[in-house]
């Protein structure tokens, strides 16, 4: 549905790049609305929970240092199919396998270094947003693109 969020965070290497604002474009002219946005630093427990899936793989210690290394901007986005366009948009976790045109595919090399967070799925993407944000940080509203962008 039209109001299917995801989680997309801009990671500390993005941040520190001055990748935010185009991030963001990308997903503002692709049609999507953003519903939630903030610049945060959050706590080694956080960023633990947030990949708690990961915590048995060998490179999860480094991730954790990596996230830790400067602040996060964390959004919302809104839209159809927003979680597995998302993904696309940011494009594959390992950028050297990322075509050209998505997010890591002109902007990374490291898959230590990628830039970019994306929910997989909607069961994750429920699961980041409320670890994420609380419910009043996330904005309803129509766009009033709406209808020039949905049939
Ligand atoms: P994604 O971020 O595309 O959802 P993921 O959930 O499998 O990928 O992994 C989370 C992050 O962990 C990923 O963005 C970068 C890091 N990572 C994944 N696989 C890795 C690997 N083989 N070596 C080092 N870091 C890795
Ligand atoms: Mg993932």
């Amino acid at each position: 549905s039209a109001s299917e969020q995801t989680f997309i965070a801009v990671k500390p290497d993005g941040v520190q790049r001055g990748l935010i604002g185009d991030i963001i474009s990308r997903f503002e002219k692709r049609g999507y609305k953003m519903v939630a946005a903030k610049m945060v630093s959050p706590s080694k427990e956080h960023l633990e929970k947030h990949y708690e899936d990961l915590k048995e793989k060998p490179f999860f210690t480094g991730l954790v240092t990596y996230m830790l290394s400067g602040p996060i901007f964390a959004m919302v986005w809104e839209g159809r199919d927003a979680c597995k366009t998302g993904r696309a948009i940011l494009g594959a976790t390992n950028p050297l396998a990322s075509a050209p045109g998505t997010i890591r595919g002109d902007y990374a090399i490291d898959v230590g270094r990628n830039v970019c967070h994306g929910s997989d799925g909607v069961e994750s993407a429920k699961k980041e947003i409320d670890l994420w944000f609380k419910p009043d940080e996330v904005a309803k509203y129509k766009n009033a693109q709406f209808d020039w962008i949905y049939e």
